[in-house]
């Protein structure tokens, strides 16, 4: 594999109506979650990507199961479990806030929440060139975050590039000072980090680029470090080299998504050798692309979609 993730897909119900829940009649199904979205962009590329999670023996999980395999994702180590359901959420889009969306999560004793060290196959594991994972599965549950912990330390041992994108979700947490304290732990094991400034402010305590830099590499040894900026863009250091890139302006549906889309797009760009700015302009690319329409990975683009929406750009 080229990059393995360990992380809980979600069925997204997404208001096709913008305004608050309560008003919205219709909701769109989608499959996502924030590694499963990752894994997605990977093979829309041409990457070989697997995941590892388990997911509802029930309608939904067959129907992410199916969509993830259909895109060419590797699901030969998603367990299916017949005692627990599998979580979905449902996305408020452009309230309060035009632009902004919110969720609202039901997936608490989902099937992924009982992911453990169990179902961490460590061959494939130890095989693969990239193991990625979120803050999002250190939060769900203390199995869950074991499994990932110990995906990130196998990996690690054998010599892989572990990816932690922090995605810190406050709904997930039971306090702040336990997210601190867990994705410091994770960070530890971490050869690069994805974040944004504000996840850089409750982490590292780090106010802007220059702090964020200098406070992962002081406290975590980190070297490969990017950083999401949201509609201003993306900076990045790489081993000693720094590169900043702008953000794509674009008509904004539901900008959920866009960072794993650009964490997909960026860790293949970068396997495939592209160097540090090329996979930052794709990565970008690739983000502008997902927040133009709802659901996460339906606009991932393929090779040839980002040359065309780069053109489009006059790059
Ligand atoms: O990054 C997008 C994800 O946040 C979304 O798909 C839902 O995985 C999700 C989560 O846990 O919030």
């Amino acid at each position: 594999m080229d990059i393995v993730a360990v992380g809980e897909p979600l069925v997204q119900l997404n208001a096709v109506t913008r305004g608050p829940l309560r008003h919205v009649q219709y909701f769109e199904k989608h499959s996502t979650g924030s590694e499963a979205n990752v894994c997605v962009a990977a093979a829309r590329l041409g990457m070989r990507s697997g995941l590892i999670t388990r997911l509802g023996n029930d309608e939904f999980g067959l129907f992410i199961r199916d969509w993830l395999r259909g895109e060419g994702v590797d699901v030969s180590r998603v367990v299916m479990d017949g005692e627990h359901p599998t979580g979905i959420y449902f996305v408020q889009r452009g309230y309060p806030v035009p632009g902004v969306s919110d969720v609202v999560y039901y997936r608490h004793g989902s099937a992924a929440s009982f992911l453990s060290e169990e179902d961490v196959d460590r061959d494939y594991v130890r095989e693969s060139r990239v193991l990625h994972t979120t803050g999002i599965t250190l939060a769900i549950s203390e199995s869950a975050r074991s499994a990932a912990m110990l995906a990130m330390d196998e990996a690690r041992r054998a010599g892989a590039l572990v990816s932690l994108d922090l995605n810190i979700r406050r709904k997930l947490w039971r306090n702040m000072d336990e997210a601190v304290d867990v994705v410091g732990k994770a960070m530890a094991k971490a050869g690069v980090v994805f974040m944004d400034e504000e996840e850089a402010s409750m982490i590292l305590g780090a106010e802007g680029v220059d702090a964020a830099f200098r406070e992962a590499e002081r406290r975590f040894g980190l070297t490969k470090v990017v950083l999401k900026l949201g509609r201003r863009g993306s900076v990045a250091r790489w081993d000693g080299e720094e590169e900043r890139v702008n953000a794509f302006e674009v008509p904004v549906e539901d900008p959920i998504g866009a960072g794993d889309a650009y964490v997909g797009v960026f860790l293949s760009s970068m396997l495939k050798g592209m160097g540090l700015r090329k996979s930052m302009v794709r990565a970008s690319a690739a983000a502008a692309m997902v927040v133009t329409v709802r659901g996460d990975e339906e606009n991932l683009p393929r090779e040839g979609d980002i040359d065309v929406f780069l053109r489009g750009f006059g790059g």
